[in-house]
């Protein structure tokens, strides 16, 4: 049994004091477990990235993963394209993530051009690339740092590329948000987690984790410069959008 499918007990015994959340080798060790009881959604998504790209995708572009963890984007693609449709970049914060996914990739999928970095999506040369995914990331930067980073990525795609931007939200009416919040809770119960592990992920996720709202998403992407943007997702309080940059925007480096 590979160690990718130890079961998410991060939070199941009472913590003094409930450290904030990193991404170290405990989270890695149980991370798609931990992703798929988190997350709603999360493997349609990843499902979804492949038919996007066959759609999107100019034939051999550069793809960029941002925050890629185990690379599981990168495996949903080459699971749908074959080696030439594509070249792919991971790149992640955490260590212990990006050993991993190397291995991951460099198994599972030897004839596709697949690359992973330690890297931090704040301060990266992006090279021009046709689609640009970031999946659950741009919500654990801090919410004064999300601009730049994807003004960065508009610039870094080529006319006609595609961002798919996934990401926690928050509903502004608060009466929606809390009745959101409540059924996530519910959500993550029925897929095992006790109240008590539901409650200190809450508190260890405090201001790591900040969700905006769709409306909020939505205006940094016009901002940026996108010229259309679809929620085409959403369960829950768990949402995905895709941003395209005109054909007849200036490539990257005449921008
Ligand atoms: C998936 N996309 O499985 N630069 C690079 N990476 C970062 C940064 C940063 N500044 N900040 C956080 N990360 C994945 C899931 S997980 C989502 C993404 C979650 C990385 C961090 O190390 C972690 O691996 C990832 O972003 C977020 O499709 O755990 O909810």
């Amino acid at each position: 049994m590979s160690d990718a499918s130890y079961r998410d007990a991060i939070f199941s015994t009472p913590l003094d004091r409930v450290a904030r959340f990193s991404f170290d080798e405990k989270v890695v060790a149980c991370f798609p477990d931990m992703i798929r009881r988190s997350v709603p959604g999360y493997g349609q998504i990843l499902g979804m990235l492949g038919l996007i790209a066959a759609r999107h995708l100019r034939h051999g572009a550069h793809v960029y993963d941002l925050g890629c963890s185990l690379g599981a984007a990168g495996l949903a693609l080459a699971g749908t394209l074959p080696p030439s449709a594509f070249r792919y970049t991971g790149v992640d914060l955490s260590p212990a993530m990006v050993t991993r996914a190397q291995k991951t990739l460099a198994a599972e999928c030897p004839d596709h051009a697949m690359e992973v970095h330690e890297g931090d999506i704040r301060t990266l040369a992006y090279d021009p690339a046709g689609m640009i995914v970031l999946n659950f990331t741009l919500q654990f930067l801090a919410p004064e740092e999300r601009d730049a980073v994807i003004d960065q990525l508009f610039q870094a795609l080529e006319p006609g590329g595609v961002l798919v931007l996934s990401e926690k939200i928050k509903a502004a009416d608060e009466q929606e948000n809390a009745w959101l919040v409540e059924r996530y809770h519910d959500f993550k119960r029925a897929n095992g987690y006790s109240d008590m592990e539901i409650s200190q992920k809450r508190t260890a996720l405090e201001n790591v984790l900040v969700p905006d709202t769709l409306a909020g998403h939505h205006e940094r992407l016009t901002r940026a410069g996108f010229s259309r943007a679809h929620t085409w997702y959403q369960f829950l309080n768990f949402a995905s959008l895709i941003a395209f940059k005109d054909a007849d925007a200036l490539a990257p480096q005449e921008a």
